[in-house]
């Protein structure tokens, strides 16, 4: 992403079924509103807004009380159409950016990247871990099992999309900023050995040296990497519009850091920012620091 400025291609999923909370179906609205094409034109790349993949308003699932997948009709045919646009704008040589829309989305992101990367490298922001299946969801939403997914566990009509062999590698794959995991996700994330930097080891270590071991995970051995930045990895102080927000999350200049790190790097091959809440934002908080964060993720600088 670097000398050679790639065209971005923007494609907004209103999804807010993975979450069951309304809301978040109007991030990519409220993102768009934030200017982020005109920043990413002022840094020189040339935006194309494909629009919203149309979510049905009418669920056609009935989701009943103690579901383990909920809505996952609606989930699975929104993540098939955008895992198709995904590898299409790959395909045609642009820098796919998704706007959700909830997290569950990152199942058709990395399933459409990984049709053109199949070495792929994923650095998830997230104040949770997404490792989430049916057997050990408290919630029964799909928004917290996308990371599984991603990785080749969870329900068929998930695994499968964009074809069952395409998956991301667990020692390819880093969470950063993670301080709300569920008992069955503990398992889960040791018994696949996936690198989880905690809020505690960012106190402990600070952003610098967290993102350096990160980046040397995710471009080991991968031929790409894939930004998954879920908003409530940032603190609810600087980012209150989230669905689920989790105290002593990344600080403004921490959470830029990393975004500028990663820019830094040149590794980028794909992006996603998930789980704004405009229900919940303050004066649009939410959705203006996702937008700035992405300006630093495609290289603004002060100097
Ligand atoms: N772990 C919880 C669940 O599975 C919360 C997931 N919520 C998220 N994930 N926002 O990023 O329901
Ligand atoms: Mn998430
Ligand atoms: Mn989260
Ligand atoms: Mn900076």
């Amino acid at each position: 992403m670097d000398a050679v400025k790639t065209n971005v291609s923007i494609i907004g999923v209103p999804l807010k079924y993975g979450a069951d909370r309304m809301g978040v179906e109007m991030g990519p609205d409220a993102i768009r509103s934030s200017h982020v094409h005109q920043r990413l034109e002022a840094l020189g790349y040339q935006t194309q807004d494909i629009g919203d993949i149309p979510v049905s308003l009418q669920k056609t699932d009935t989701c009943q009380a103690g579901e383990k997948l909920k809505y996952l009709q609606e989930i699975s045919s929104v993540n098939k159409q955008l895992c198709h646009l995904v590898a299409d704008a790959m395909g045609q040589g642009q820098f796919p950016l998704v706007l959700g829309g909830d997290h569950s989305i990152a199942i058709g992101t990395i399933k459409g990247v990984l049709q053109h990367v199949s070495r792929l490298g994923v650095i998830w922001f997230d104040a949770h871990t997404d490792v989430n299946t049916a057997e050990t969801t408290y919630s029964g939403n799909i928004h917290g099992m996308s990371l599984a997914v991603a990785l080749g566990y969870g329900h068929p009509d998930l695994i499968s999309i964009g074809g069952i062999d395409k998956k991301l590698r667990p020692e390819n794959v880093v969470i950063i900023g993670a301080r709300s995991i569920d008992p069955g996700e503990r398992p889960f994330l040791k018994d696949k050995g996936i690198r989880v930097f905690t809020m505690h080891d960012i106190d402990r270590y600070g952003m610098k040296q967290v993102m350096e071991e990160a980046l040397q995970i995710v471009t080991a051995c991968t031929d790409g990497v894939h930004l998954s930045l879920d908003l409530d990895v940032m603190d609810p102080a600087e980012a209150p519009g989230v669905g689920t927000p989790v105290n002593g999350g990344l600080s403004y200049r921490e959470s830029h850091l990393a975004m500028e790190m990663l820019y830094e790097r040149g590794v980028l091959v794909s992006a996603e920012v998930v789980e704004v809440n405009p229900m919940f934002d303050l004066q649009n908080k939410t959705a203006r620091a996702a937008v700035e964060l992405i300006g630093s993720v495609f290289g603004e600088r002060i100097l």
